[in-house]
């Protein structure tokens, strides 16, 4: 299939009639901008640098426990999921890494992958393990994880998700991936059926085995999720396990925030505070929800708290800046929209917190914090939130050579259309392709 959307002609094509308006609002919105004292170039160059990576598994349509309603066109393997990642990031230019997730993308030869994803100027971020679901096609996953993975009361099927999980680490080294993100779905359905002392002690010591395979440049990332699915206790069910664990686990160790993750109204900007506090923020899997792990498009429901989150970064950033920086992922399911669109959507929106949350004024906001003025510390971040930095994103883009109107540009490109004349239907799977 031929990515048109990669084709800078075709996007210099597709720009060509936007670029005086752009040059007019970006203008508009640098002089407002410089009444406040805030170089708009020195926004643009750090959006510019701005990436999160793609989720090779949000490219398929999802689906829900109830049905899954196949897209077309959806990828049939890895690689046709790389080359709509290129899509994603020759619009957006905000998208250059891709993360894996195994079983799911197994493929015999890992340095072809490598390869064919750089020809398409993509590298990878963290590798997903997968022991939430069975394996019977793979030949090394003999036993069920059925009533858990790394914290199994049965040593021969801890050992498996170990193994499972060191060769996810071996699998990231050829791709050139720098962590491995483990999310297990153990937990118990019903009160009395597990002991949580005694699991969370097994999940800990199969991490502590699994980080004894990781190089050392490596890191591991804990994902805790509150539910499902188990749905009466989850092993790393909140950030106080996941931190618990880490801390146990070692320097290597540290905490994934999936803002689905948590109960409904629970604050996660503070939970990021918190992690920073204990050095142990890994990144993220952004996605937004109203009830629960609903793996919505970024800033589709709350974009108020995906900038509130950016400002907690930030912070950091104009501060004392991160030892280590945090991992951008986005982690969403597509049911009813072309993946490829939320995709590029979710990338906007995440780009697009990040750029409100440098409009912040941080000396003003510690002086009205200082002073105890809640209501002028919290003027102080509506007018970053409410400031329209549209301009900005599309001069980054438009600078980048991708898109200055993603989505119209994808549309336009007839690539999905391709992809339906030239990939199968496919019915099975949600979303991996197992
Ligand atoms: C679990 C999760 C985790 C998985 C992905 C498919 O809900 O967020 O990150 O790897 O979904
Ligand atoms: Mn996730
Ligand atoms: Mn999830």
């Amino acid at each position: 299939i031929k990515i048109r959307p990669a084709d800078p002609d075709f996007r210099a094509e597709q720009n060509a009639a936007l670029n005086a308006a752009l040059q007019e609002d970006y203008e508009i919105l640098g002089r407002r901008m410089a009444r406040r004292g805030i170089d708009i170039e020195t926004v643009t160059e750090l959006v510019s640098r701005f990436g999160v990576a793609v989720p090779s598994w949000g490219t398929g349509t999802g689906g829900t426990r109830f049905a899954r309603f196949p897209g077309g066109g959806e990828p049939a393997n890895v690689f046709d999921k790389i080359a709509d990642c290129a899509v994603i990031n020759s619009l957006t230019g905000a998208t250059p890494a891709i993360s894996p997730h195994f079983p799911w993308d197994e493929v015999a030869d890992f340095a072809e992958l490598r390869q064919y994803a750089a020809t398409l100027g993509l590298g990878f971020d963290a590798v997903n393990s997968n022991t939430f679901q069975d394996h019977p096609s793979h030949g090394d996953h003999p036993l069920s994880y059925k009533f858990g993975s790394l914290s199994h009361t049965d040593p021969a099927v801890r050992a498996q998700a170990i193994r499972h999980n060191i060769r996810c680490i071996e699998a990231g080294e050829q791709l050139g991936s720098k962590a491995l993100t483990i999310w297990i779905g153990d937990g118990s359905n019903f009160p009395g059926q597990s002991h949580f002392g005694r699991s969370f002690d097994r999940y800990i010591d199969s991490v502590k085995q699994i980080a004894t395979a990781l190089p050392p440049d490596w890191s591991v990332f804990l994902e805790h999720k509150i539910y499902e699915p188990a749905f009466y206790s989850t092993v790393i069910q909140d950030w106080g396990s996941s931190l618990l664990a880490a801390q146990e686990v070692g320097p290597q160790a540290s905490c994934l925030v999936d803002l689905g993750h948590h109960a409904p109204n629970v604050n996660i900007e503070m939970i990021v505070s918190r992690l920073i506090h204990a050095g142990k923020l890994a990144g993220f899997h952004f996605n937004d929800s109203k009830y629960g792990d609903d793996d919505l498009d970024a800033g589709a429901i709350d974009p108020f708290r995906l900038f509130l989150v950016f400002n907690e970064l930030v912070d950091v950033e104009a501060g004392s800046g991160f030892a280590k920086a945090p991992a951008y992922m986005i982690d969403q399911s597509h049911n009813v929209t072309d993946p490829i669109e939320s995709l590029i959507s979710s990338a906007i929106e995440i780009q697009r917190a990040y750029a409100q949350a440098l409009l912040v004024d941080r000396a003003a906001l510690v002086g009205f914090q200082d002073t105890n003025d809640p209501m002028m510390a919290n003027q102080e971040l509506k007018r970053a939130f409410t400031t329209d930095v549209a301009p900005i994103l599309a001069m980054a883009r438009a600078r980048e050579g991708a898109a200055i109107e993603p989505l119209a540009a994808y549309r336009a490109s007839g690539y999905r259309q391709a992809c339906i004349a030239r990939r199968p239907v496919r019915t099975a799977g949600g979303g991996g392709i197992v």
